[in-house]
């Protein structure tokens, strides 16, 4: 039986979700963040030394790393589904997304959570005008361009195929539902992002997403 460490709130629901499509069973282990530092709780170090969220357990073997659990669940399991004919054109889409939501989108969402935060408190008062001028600069002159690239991207895709490679639901769109919430909620879609608006709307209507947010539980993206 898999078994999934999942932190509430997390981007291990997108496991959750890609489980729930594939109909395959999987037990939960529930792990709620720290209130005060928002980090994962000791018990999930205890787990695996890297102590984060996801992590699946499968015939005794421990894997980290949503993109690797995409992969290990559709090679295992995946009956040549969920995923293009390798070499193809929608398969070159897959692999670039898969990479490009840990390796390019989610540093840029998290590096801006990162800089809001040091222009709050606990941030004392006095110094917040200056990490707020800090945060400022970084936003406009790296993270701000280098996501616009990203999200500009998305919707081009989004605008060449229905789902993020091809016209048929594949594993990558459950690793980049994360990515989309994400960019909706720190990047804003505003009107310039309809393709990616449609995609969170239809990822969102799914039963299998529906499902795994029931067993999931508390997801506030971003908190
Ligand atoms: N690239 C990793 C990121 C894992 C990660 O940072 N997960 C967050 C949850 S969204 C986490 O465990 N945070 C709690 C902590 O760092 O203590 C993946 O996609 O699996």
């Amino acid at each position: 039986m898999i078994i999934v460490h999942h932190l509430e709130h997390s981007r291990s629901q997108r496991v959750l979700f890609l489980l729930e499509e594939m109909g395959l069973e999987y037990e939960i282990k529930h792990y709620k963040r720290d209130p005060r530092t928002n980090l994962a709780p000791a018990e999930l170090k205890a787990a695996h030394p890297l102590g984060k969220s996801p992590m699946i357990e499968d015939d005794g073997k421990m894997i980290p790393e949503t993109g690797a659990i995409i992969e290990y669940l559709v090679y295992k399991y995946g009956e040549g589904k969920w995923s293009p004919e390798p070499g193809s054109d929608d398969w070159m889409h897959y692999s670039y997304w898969m990479h490009a939501a840990e390796g390019s989108i989610a540093p840029l969402l998290v590096m801006k959570l990162i800089f809001s935060k040091i222009t709050q408190p606990p941030v004392p008062f006095f110094v917040r005008p200056i990490t707020k001028k800090v945060s400022q600069q970084i936003n406009r002159s790296y993270i701000g361009p280098s996501l616009k690239g990203l999200m500009d991207l998305m919707e081009q895709q989004l605008t060449d195929t229905q789902w993020f490679a091809g016209n048929e639901f594949s594993a990558v769109d459950a690793m980049m539902s994360f990515a989309a919430e994400g960019v909706a909620v720190r990047g804003s879609l505003g009107d310039r992002y309809p393709k990616i608006q449609a995609f969170l709307d239809a990822v969102h209507s799914r039963p299998a997403f529906k499902r795994a947010l029931e067993r999931g539980g508390p997801y506030d993206l971003m908190s």
